[in-house]
């Protein structure tokens, strides 16, 4: 209208304008188009809409395909937690809080978008159980398997001398009974019970449990490492063939969202990281995503058993009467949701476990100290009953092992192992009359004065975590670690059989005994020589040697049957009863703690790597010579 009046016009076209005008008019229009599209992002609450816009292609790779998979939509939960945690770094991250870190965001893109067609239509499709699988065994992966070996500071299985060369020492012919016994553990489970979960020895055949939804071999899966550690090369090959063949996923049970990542994606992760062979990369990712629905939930707390079928989860029914996630459990994926994503390129992983870390560090604690059970809807503490031994144990170990394997760089994870420490120092910590320091358990105020076997794992994750202690609390720790220790071998010194009982007591001057014969029991349960491990590698103090053959010793007289090793019913019968049971930690820790305790220190080097709760090795996100985080 305003060209019209101007004199001396005349209209070219029905809509009035010549040629240059229409030209110069759609300038104009794209300009403004790309001013207002600018101005968007200048907006104080632009976050969201830069994440409409940018987020389905760079943000979460995956995400959708991986929600579907299970079949259920990508919720707001999912899509971000109520209150999204600063990312803490994952293996090979730097930390996203830093300012300056440019290279970072570079190598987070680089790893995280799709890396070629196939997985954009992947991505894109993403509506079966298919998604991230164009065909069985592709998932494509950035990680380089040999740029993450050569920035190992030592060799796996250590600097071994020519064997063939050297007298035969004392150390060598025990180390080679520990690896006899774990051949006749896996010869035994094969010959009666392959493929099974766990061998029954007894009765000569396998047995499935209802922990794992369905999914077989948790004795395959958990002995992979040792069998590989201790070079026993035909039985792994065995184990890696079953795995090839007959290791399925799709099952459709109800399974313990904590013990399949423990045993089996703790497994399946330690084999890859051993050998570089992808199966087992591949089924250890395809096994999280099964695991993801767990997280369904209003905190984004997994909740304990995941549907594999339906894709629902639910709470145990004995954890605080049906509404309580427990602490262990889901304080006790970080370390291998972690590796998942840094295997997959799938940031879904790594956020689960950091809005657990935020939600965890974010609430109130009572004295410092963690109670173990918590609401996966509300977000609070539904009683306040605290452990480092069952229910809390697992949570403590992980952080100060996900300080170790971020190379010392997640500094989070230092400050809530340091701080929870001294809490359970200054309120749990007791010493007997008779001299024993000790763990008690803590119920609103009141001391239990026992400690589990699973408690005693703390000796050697004290051990391992006083050297980054402020340096006034260093020597501190050490001996606390040193004094637990000595206190947990006294409960196996002070039964007849020389194995410890399932719970000991510190009452009425009977001390690290059971007082009841239903805590009188053993399971072949690792604990107390993982900590014999930590403690040896820590001081070589000859002790810890003497003390794991004194295990070595009971296990053969008392838990070797012609068909396997079975746990015990009475630590405190010199005849005492097998419970039928070759449990898959034994193989998987006991075993493997006890062969490492007699071999020499850089067999997996705790510079290299750190164990899960369940033995399996994850290697320490060392940086490459640019300062890049590594594995
Ligand atoms: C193992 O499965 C793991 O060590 C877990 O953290 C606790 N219990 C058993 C062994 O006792």
């Amino acid at each position: 209208m305003l060209m019209r009046k101007v004199p001396g016009f005349v209209p070219a076209s029905p809509w009035g304008l010549r040629l240059p005008q229409k030209f110069l008019f759609l300038l104009f229009l794209s300009g403004l188009v790309t001013l207002c599209f600018g101005a968007l992002f200048l907006l104080p609450n632009s976050s969201r809409l830069k994440r409409l816009f940018l987020a389905p292609r760079i943000q979460q790779p995956g995400l959708e395909a991986v929600a579907q998979v299970a079949g259920h939509p990508v919720t707001r939960e999912q899509e971000s937690p109520p209150n999204p945690a600063p990312a803490a770094p994952a293996p090979g991250e730097d930390d996203p809080r830093s300012q300056a870190s440019p290279r970072r965001r570079k190598g987070w893109l680089r790893r995280t978008r799709p890396t070629g067609p196939r997985e954009e239509a992947t991505a894109a499709r993403g509506s079966s159980a298919t998604a991230l699988r164009p065909q069985e065994g592709s998932i494509s992966s950035s990680f380089d398997f040999n740029a993450f070996r050569s920035r190992l500071r030592h060799p796996v299985l250590g600097t071994t001398a020519d064997k063939s060369k050297e007298p035969q020492s004392l150390v060598q012919s025990q180390r080679e009974k520990i690896k006899e016994m774990m051949q006749f553990a896996w010869q035994s489970y094969k010959r009666y019970a392959m493929g099974k979960n766990e061998l029954r020895p007894l009765t000569r055949d396998g047995y499935e449990g209802n922990m794992f939804g369905g999914l077989s071999g948790a004795t395959v899966i958990d002995s992979l490492d040792t069998l590989y550690l201790m070079e026993l090369k035909e039985e792994f090959q065995e184990a890696k063939a079953w795995v090839e063949e007959s290791f399925h996923l799709n099952v459709s049970g109800e399974a313990s969202l904590f013990e399949v990542n423990i045993r089996y994606i703790g497994g399946l992760l330690s084999a890859f990281y051993l050998t570089g062979e992808e199966v087992f990369r591949i089924k250890a990712i395809k096994l999280g995503e099964k695991l993801l629905p767990a997280f369904d939930t209003p905190t984004g707390i997994p909740k304990g058993v995941v549907n594999f079928k339906s894709g629902s989860n639910r709470s145990w029914g004995w954890a605080v009467a049906g509404g309580s996630s427990i602490l262990a459990e889901f304080g006790s994926l970080h370390l291998e949701f972690l590796h998942l994503t840094q295997l997959s390129g799938n940031q879904v992983f790594a956020e689960k476990v950091r809005n657990i870390r935020k939600v965890l560090r974010d609430i109130d604690k009572p004295f410092g100290l963690y109670p173990n059970f918590l609401s996966p809807v509300s977000g609070n503490w539904m009683q306040h009953h605290v452990s480092v031994g069952g229910l809390g144990d697992s949570f403590y170990e992980y952080l100060i092992k996900s300080w170790l394997m971020s190379a010392k760089t997640d500094m989070e994870a230092k400050d809530m192992y340091y701080e929870a420490l001294e809490a359970i120092e200054t309120h749990l910590l007791n010493v007997s009359p008779g001299g024993l320091t000790y763990i008690a358990e803590w119920r609103g105020g009141i001391l239990d004065h026992k400690m589990g076997h699973l408690a005693c794992f703390s000796g050697g994750m004290i051990a391992l975590g006083a050297e980054d202690a402020q340096e006034e609390k260093r020597a501190r720790y050490r001996e606390l670690a040193a004094q637990i220790t000595k206190t947990c071998h006294e409960s196996y010194a002070r039964s007849d059989t020389k194995l410890g009982p399932e719970a000991f007591w510190f009452n009425s001057g009977r001390e690290a005994v059971a007082t009841q014969t239903s805590e009188s029991y053993y399971i072949l349960r690792p604990e107390v020589v993982e900590s014999y491990m930590y403690l040896w590698r820590q001081t070589h103090d000859p002790i810890y040697r003497e003390w794991g053959w004194e295990v070595v010793m009971a296990l053969e007289k008392y838990c070797r049957t012609e068909a396997g090793f079975s746990g015990i019913q009475d630590v405190y019968s010199k005849v005492p009863d097998h419970d039928n049971k070759q449990q898959t930690f034994f193989l998987a820790e006991t075993l493997k703690y006890l062969y490492l305790l007699f071999s020499e220190d850089d067999m997996l080097s705790l510079e290299d790597w750190v164990f899960n709760t369940e033995a399996h090795p994850l290697p320490v996100s060392h940086p490459d010579s640019s300062g890049r985080g590594g594995a």
